[in-house]
């Protein structure tokens, strides 16, 4: 029987979640990246076996990458662009070398993930993460003052928006402003609002198509390099899953994927079905997805969200939510069962809960959260596999 693999993404001798707590959760292995080497640059096989040792000498195995981050000069295919490639490519090789085959990035631009609210108490007592429209649009038009705004919204939602920026109090507009464009971890970029103006302005000519051809252009480059090394270079959704700010996005449904394994075939050419970024989405139909991509879905996020008709969502428990998970780890389970391998999973995000309250964390990378969150999905799998496939 081939059940996944357990990870955990751990961010470094700082992370305030340490390997020790992350064994006692059962995780086996770790998903990390090397925040310490600048965008764009190589990631040497010395640097990669120190953190591998590190890793090692806890009792756990460095099995994913998340991410070797895409420079935003490749997005944009503008100045030193083809440098940044052939880095990239040299880092997928010197990966391989240390015997890390499995390699998560995003081709989102300018921001990474974003959320407007980070500490969002629910009735339980803990706190999620949160997308509320109104505060994201009173952000754009009233903090940002993108010009392009205005033309974007209804009137309704512009209103909407007013409403809530008078609300909010300086401190509020101001923590707001630092959750939108600070940087959440992983996101390996951070910007002043003039700073910010500014990286939304050079995607001024990149309309999504365009955007796309720069996806392609840059896995035709990799993709060989990552085959022969027997890699997979698995794209993370776009989070949350449309457009925002203006700025194109092209890895949020079924069908943006579709587009890119049909220009670009490789064996190499994979998935990170992250359910929570797709599941924003009442159109994906996770499950189908997942038996549809199987033979390209290279790692799994499992994470569920809840959304209402307003467009704002939030970060539910593992088992609740919008997220059919039963569904998912069925379809997750059967793929693994027909292609005889063990995928990594990490239980994405969690709540902050119990002492994570009283601690520093990173945001949705709680302690307890996701103790909780890989507690219930191992049990479900456990339970699945077990009904199916016997003992
Ligand atoms: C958020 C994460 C993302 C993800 C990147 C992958 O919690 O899922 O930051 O790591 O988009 O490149």
């Amino acid at each position: 029987m081939y059940l996944c693999k357990q990870s955990w993404r751990w961010y470094g001798p700082d992370d305030p979640v340490k390997l020790s707590d992350i064994r006692q959760a059962g995780a086996t292995d770790i998903v990390h990246a090397l925040h310490h080497i600048p965008n764009g640059e190589v990631w040497t096989v010395d640097e990669i076996r120190r953190r591998q040792k590190t890793i090692a000498d806890a009792g756990l195995t460095w099995s994913v990458v998340e991410s070797v981050p895409v420079h935003e000069h490749i997005k944009t295919q503008t100045g030193d662009f083809q440098r940044y490639i052939d880095n990239y490519k040299q880092s997928i090789r010197n990966l391989a070398e240390c015997g890390i085959h499995c390699i998560t990035y995003n081709f989102m631009p300018v921001l990474d993930w974003t959320r407007t609210d980070l500490a969002y108490e629910v009735e339980d007592g803990s706190r999620a993460l949160r997308f509320e429209r109104a505060a994201f649009m009173a952000f754009d038009l009233y903090i940002l003052k993108r010009p392009a705004a205005e033309k974007e919204y209804t009137d309704d939602e512009k209103a909407r928006a007013r409403a809530r920026f008078e609300a909010m109090s300086e401190e509020e507009r101001h923590r707001l402003t630092r959750n939108m464009i600070a940087g959440l971890p992983g996101s390996e970029e951070s910007f002043t609002v003039e700073q910010f103006r500014e990286a939304l302005d050079r995607y001024r000519d990149i309309d999504a198509e365009r955007l796309r051809q720069n996806l392609i252009y840059f896995l035709s480059e990799v993709c060989p390099v990552a085959d022969e090394c027997g890699s997979e270079m698995v794209i993370h959704p776009d989070d949350p899953p449309y457009p925002i700010l203006g700025l194109p996005r092209i890895m949020s449904t079924a069908d943006d994927f579709r587009r890119i394994i049909e220009a670009v075939p490789n064996r190499s050419n994979g998935l990170c079905l992250c359910t929570g970024s797709f599941g924003v989405r009442a159109d994906n139909d996770l499950p189908a997805m997942m038996r549809e991509f199987g033979d390209r879905v290279g790692f799994v996020h499992l994470r569920s969200t809840r959304r209402d008709a307003e467009g704002n969502f939030q970060e539910d428990n593992h088992l609740e939510g919008d997220v059919p998970m039963y569904e998912v780890m069925k379809a997750f389970l059967e793929i693994q069962q027909r292609r005889k391998v063990r995928i990594p999973m990490r239980p994405d995000h969690g709540h902050q809960m119990c002492d994570d309250l009283n601690r520093r964390s990173n945001p949705g990378y709680s302690c307890y959260g996701r103790m909780r969150g890989l507690a219930e999905l191992r049990g479900l799998e456990m339970g699945i596999a077990r009904t199916l496939y016997g003992k």
